[in-house]
């Protein structure tokens, strides 16, 4: 029998997977508290057990689906898989049950974006496409009955998934970048790429970065590279800068609706991926003048007195918030005014301090792990508050017209939020409240 280990959003997704093919399995959570009415009510006859595994499961249990939430190395998995039993994911399962192509996208930052872009581009192009994985709906739920009849899937991958995905053949592949992130699970980040490297398993088409680690090898028949220094970058071409992919003109920078050196990256490593479809230029065209970005990444929420609110919640890590410093600080007029904080994954954050010694007016930092940034930025301007309402009333105080204050945490949400979605959901409300108010003082 199956043991479904984690019971969140892909461990829901396995149990429905099991129950269409009417296969009975074990569901298993390590939170004590967690709440298992919802699931005993959607699956009346399951078996369900949190906090630890009840011992007369183990001598039936075959294979583990495990979530991408609980580490291999846990104890207790490591017990089971030396008595000889499998580990897999949603992701294996999926791999396995499915005939269609699928395009695999991982890296440590813009996978949501990239995945979304080729997703809007084989859409546009007429293929019905599925998209999920990391970035939402689990993969396996595409699967359901409801869902229409996919042609293609694009999977947005974390390296916690691809830890336990072994056999899945993809049409292309790629890591779009690789900096430090999720160091709390893994020994460092050689450990972390090898999860990553599991997407070039088997792939026909491996599209890398041309800054990948050269040390790296990948195996695959096909390998293009994109970005500085390939034949696949930017190119300064009669008197304008275009994407040019293949000694192919594709779009020029100007017409895309994403100005910055981040946005030219994931619009090339998208032409790179869909380039086995064999896409007409024309639908990369419509697509990149019309894609804004995603919510949460690098948004405008308000502009007063020249100065830009903007909402980078989901940059989570610190190689995202250097982008969006960069990619701010470089299109401003003034100076960026960071805030920064929350649960640091045990990231070094001395990237972070460059960045702002040449973009930045100050960092205001809140949450948990303040003070591990704060070392980090101790040569440049900074001040620890209690909470975001502080943090953005000493931005208000603070900004000069020109700046930007930049709402980019470099950490993960859950001391203070649900998600990082919440996080960036509370940052957009307490702005506009913050930005009225002051509105109402000044003409009242
Ligand atoms: N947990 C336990 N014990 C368990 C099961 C889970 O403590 O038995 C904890 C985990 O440590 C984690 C949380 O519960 O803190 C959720 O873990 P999960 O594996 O149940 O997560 P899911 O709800 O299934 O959501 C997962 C992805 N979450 C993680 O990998 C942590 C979601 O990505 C993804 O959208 C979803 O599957 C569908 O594929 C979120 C994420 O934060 C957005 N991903 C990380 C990232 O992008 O950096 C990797
Ligand atoms: P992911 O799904 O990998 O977290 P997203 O597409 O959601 O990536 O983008 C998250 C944040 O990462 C963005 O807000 C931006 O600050 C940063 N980012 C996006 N694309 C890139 C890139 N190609 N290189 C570096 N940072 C990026």
């Amino acid at each position: 029998m199956h043991l479904v280990a984690g019971l969140g959003l892909t461990g829901l997704s396995v149990l429905r997977y099991f129950d269409r093919l009417g296969e009975a399995c074990f569901g298993f959570d390590t939170r004590a508290d967690f709440d298992l009415s919802g699931i005993q009510a959607e699956f009346p006859d399951g078996q369900f057990a949190v906090g630890s595994l009840p011992p007369t499961w183990v001598k039936k249990i075959d294979a583990i689906v495990l979530s991408p939430g609980i580490a291999k190395s846990e104890p207790w998995v490591l017990e089971l898989i030396q008595q000889g039993i499998e580990v897999i994911g949603d992701i294996e399962l999926f791999a396995r049950t499915v005939g269609q192509p699928i395009i695999g996208i991982t890296g440590s930052n813009g996978k949501s974006t990239v995945t979304t872009l080729v997703t809007e581009v084989l859409t546009q192009a007429g293929y019905q496409v599925g998209m999920g994985g990391n970035i939402g709906t689990p993969a396996l739920d595409l699967l359901a009955s409801d869902q229409p009849e996919y042609q293609v899937f694009v999977l947005e991958l974390s390296s916690f998934q691809l830890e336990t995905t072994y056999s899945m053949h993809t049409i292309a592949s790629t890591i779009l970048n690789l900096s430090e992130d999720h160091m709390d699970r893994y020994a460092g980040l050689e450990d972390y790429l090898q999860a990553k490297m599991n997407i070039f398993n088997h792939t026909e088409l491996a599209v890398l970065p041309s800054n990948f680690p050269s040390h790296v090898f990948v195996q695959a028949p096909k390998l293009v590279r994109f970005g500085d220094g390939s034949p696949n970058g930017v190119m300064h071409l009669d008197g304008e800068d275009w994407l040019v992919f293949e000694q192919q003109k594709i779009i020029k920078v100007s017409d895309m609706a994403l100005q910055a050196e981040h946005h030219y990256m994931n619009a090339l490593a998208t032409i790179a991926l869909c380039s086995v479809f064999g896409i007409e230029t024309s639908v990369y065209q419509t697509v990149f003048s019309c894609f804004k970005g995603l919510p949460h990444r690098t948004q405008l929420v308000a502009q007063q007195d020249g100065v830009s609110w903007i909402n980078d919640s989901k940059g989570t890590n610190v190689g995202a918030t250097v982008t969006a410093i960069q990619s701010m600080g470089k299109s401003a007029n003034g100076k960026v005014i960071l805030l920064a904080g929350g649960v640091g994954k045990d990231a070094d954050f001395s990237d972070l301090a460059p960045v702002m010694q040449t973009y930045g007016r100050h960092s205001i930092l809140f949450g948990r792990d303040q003070n591990l940034i704060a070392q980090a930025l101790s040569s440049t301007p900074y001040t620890c508050v209690e909470d975001l309402s502080q943090a953005l009333k000493l931005a208000k105080s603070l900004a000069l017209p020109g700046d930007v204050v930049l709402f980019s945490p470099a950490c993960a949400s859950f001391d203070q939020f649900k998600n990082y979605a919440h996080r960036g959901q509370v940052f957009e409300a307490s702005v506009i409240e913050l930005l009225q108010n002051c509105h109402l003082q000044v003409s009242a």
